[in-house]
């Protein structure tokens, strides 16, 4: 040690400005690559990541407008309920008498009227599907109030694969392939090949949810009945 100490002490310069060899400089380099393809092939798994969790935050947020939504507006009746599907591409709810029911029961989340949530993170309108009795604006709900959505497992929704029935309400994405969705433009993508995608599409009042796969990938959120008529009972909009 004590001669090294000399060494720097006589002649300290040289030792620092000692360039890199070549072997160094191809060791650096070859990490180098290695640090960027493993940040580089993950990347697209990251922006998909990130589009799914921006969805799932703004489906959250729509189902606390739609109660938020019911809380605040009273039917002919003065009971709550829930805004129609817009059909006409415009964010508002289209109903077929005002007051009165729905114009159809599923078309496009009525963005405009609930403030929130136009798009999905892939640009694509939200699918919304409502029940008759939980949506006239002439008659709102009550506290025995029945919806007719059903959510399962998969398109055959054997007895197993049923997850929950009797659903006022449900909005869904049809998440990064889009099939079945439609855009600002008006845009209809393609139908989903997919049979539980296709379900989810089909417009009938059945619908799927599961974790994506290969071929699923839509996100979807719905109102049970308990948690929609607790809270308008805690708002003390029913009795
Ligand atoms: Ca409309
Ligand atoms: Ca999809």
């Amino acid at each position: 040690m004590a001669a090294l100490t000399m060494t720097f002490a006589v002649r300290p310069g040289p030792a620092f400005r000692r360039g890199f060899t070549l072997v160094e400089m191809a060791v650096a380099l070859l990490v180098m690559a290695l640090l960027v393809a493993g940040m580089m092939l993950p990347l697209s798994a990251q922006q998909e990541l990130r589009a799914r969790r921006e969805t799932e935050n703004t489906l959250n947020d729509i189902r606390e407008a739609l109660t938020g939504y019911a809380a605040g507006h009273a039917a002919s009746d003065g009971k709550p309920y829930l805004p129609c599907p817009d059909t006409d591409d415009d964010g508002i709810q289209n109903r077929s008498a005002s007051p009165g029911a729905c114009a159809a029961l599923e078309g496009a989340l009525p963005w405009a009227d609930l403030g929130l949530g136009r798009d999905d993170a892939w640009n694509n309108r939200f699918r919304y599907r409502v029940s008759a009795a939980f949506s006239d604006s002439g008659a709102g709900f009550a506290l025995n109030g029945a919806g007719d959505i059903d959510v399962c497992a998969d398109s055959a929704c054997a007895a197993g694969s049923k997850i929950a029935g009797g659903i006022p309400v449900l909005v869904l994405s049809h998440g990064r392939n889009g099939f079945g969705a439609f855009n600002a433009n008006g845009f209809m993508h393609a139908a989903p090949s997919d049979a539980d995608e296709l379900e989810n599409a089909n417009g009938d009042n059945r619908f799927i949810s599961k974790s994506p796969d290969g071929a699923f990938d839509d996100l979807v959120i719905w109102l049970p009945p308990s948690v929609l008529i607790n809270r308008m009972i805690t708002a003390g909009r029913l009795p």
